[in-house]
């Protein structure tokens, strides 16, 4: 059976309850699928695996979490689709390959959006953070429930030929990037060469030579290994995008009020649990990869870098200019 229909097949089974003599549908098990792209213990993983077992501890034992780590079912994109059909409930994702789905998304991955990530989370935290997850769930077509945000750090360029300095140093060179055509047309707008793949991909790719490299923050990088391929990272800080904790919609309309209401609320302690995480991690993993011999740089000039990018701009955001300067004014 193809992958596509195998999973169809399995969605409408995903919320059946799981014991056979069920006096009352309300006492029901249920399982809800997770995936992450990432390892088990990397913040957003360990987030969403501890909401699984506060979860239990609430229902006792009624609703629980099955965590699918690792790409295990794939890129970013098959795990949106998974989602969409309801053959994995819980997918947590980045905002990178939602823009194309959901347009206000893409302002948060415009290059040099944010300040920092502080003002990222901030934004997030406030009442934009709330209007695009509600943009999303409202959605007609994209079939997903936005739960909560989840911190992503800030992304920087690495490459396994020479360190980043100025804008100029990105001619020619061939770079991974999220499936979501402004990123391969920021990367190009540099002057760089900007191939869009999944994540699940990318380890081949730099190890053949189809790519010189990627970008990502440093828990990526680190916890990928990803300095065996590309050991020049240079803190470009291109991009803070926020990930996101989505729910399956076909899974959501087959929930309980009550437990809707669960299940958002967690998710909510679950953002905050994630930033604790991360903020260790972020650190660590710095540590990490110079240790295991990253060779990590600074930019000459954020100033030129974000000038160049001024097309992308014009291109992605002139239609949420309303958008942009709200989220500017948040300090
Ligand atoms: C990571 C992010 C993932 C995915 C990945 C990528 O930083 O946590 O959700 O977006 O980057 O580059 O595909």
């Amino acid at each position: 059976m193809k992958r596509r229909n195998f999973l169809a097949a399995t969605a409408a089974a995903t919320l059946v309850p799981a014991a056979t003599v069920a006096p009352v549908a309300a006492q029901a098990k249920m399982i809800l699928k997770a995936t992450d792209v990432h390892p088990l213990g990397y913040p957003t993983v360990e987030a969403v695996v501890r909401m699984g077992t506060k979860l239990e501890q609430a229902t006792g034992g009624r609703i629980s979490i099955q965590m699918f780590p690792s790409m295990q079912l794939g890129g970013e994109k098959e795990m949106i689709e998974q989602a969409q059909l309801g053959a994995v409930q819980i997918a947590r994702i980045s905002v990178g390959p939602m823009g194309p789905l959901v347009p206000e998304m893409n302002v948060f991955n415009l290059p040099f959006m944010f300040r920092d990530s502080a003002h990222m989370e901030k934004v997030v935290d406030g009442e934009v953070g709330d209007e695009i997850l509600k943009k999303l769930s409202d959605h007609p077509t994209a079939n997903l429930i936005g739960l909560c945000w989840m911190s992503g750090g800030t992304r920087h360029v690495y490459n396994a030929r020479r360190p980043i300095t100025s804008v100029a140093d990105l001619r020619g060179l061939k770079i991974r990037m999220m499936g979501n055509p402004l990123f391969v047309d920021t990367m190009n707008t540099l002057g760089g060469n900007g191939v869009a793949m999944g994540f699940d991909q990318l380890i081949s790719a730099m190890q053949t030579g189809v790519v010189d490299g990627a970008e990502n923050n440093e828990p990526s990088y680190a916890g990928g290994q990803h300095y065996r391929y590309a050991k020049y990272y240079s803190r470009t800080g291109h991009l803070i995008i926020p990930e996101i904790l989505v729910f399956s919609k076909r899974s959501w309309n087959a929930l309980s009020a009550s437990d809707r209401t669960l299940i958002a609320n967690m998710a909510k302690e679950a953002q905050k649990e994630q930033r604790q995480l991360w903020q260790a991690e972020e650190a660590e993993a710095l540590r990490k990869m110079i240790a295991a011999g990253a060779i990590v740089n600074e930019v000459g000039n954020k100033r030129e870098f974000q000038d160049a990018v001024r097309p992308v701009w014009d291109k992605y955001g002139a239609q949420h200019q309303a958008l942009i300067a709200r989220i500017q004014a948040i300090n």
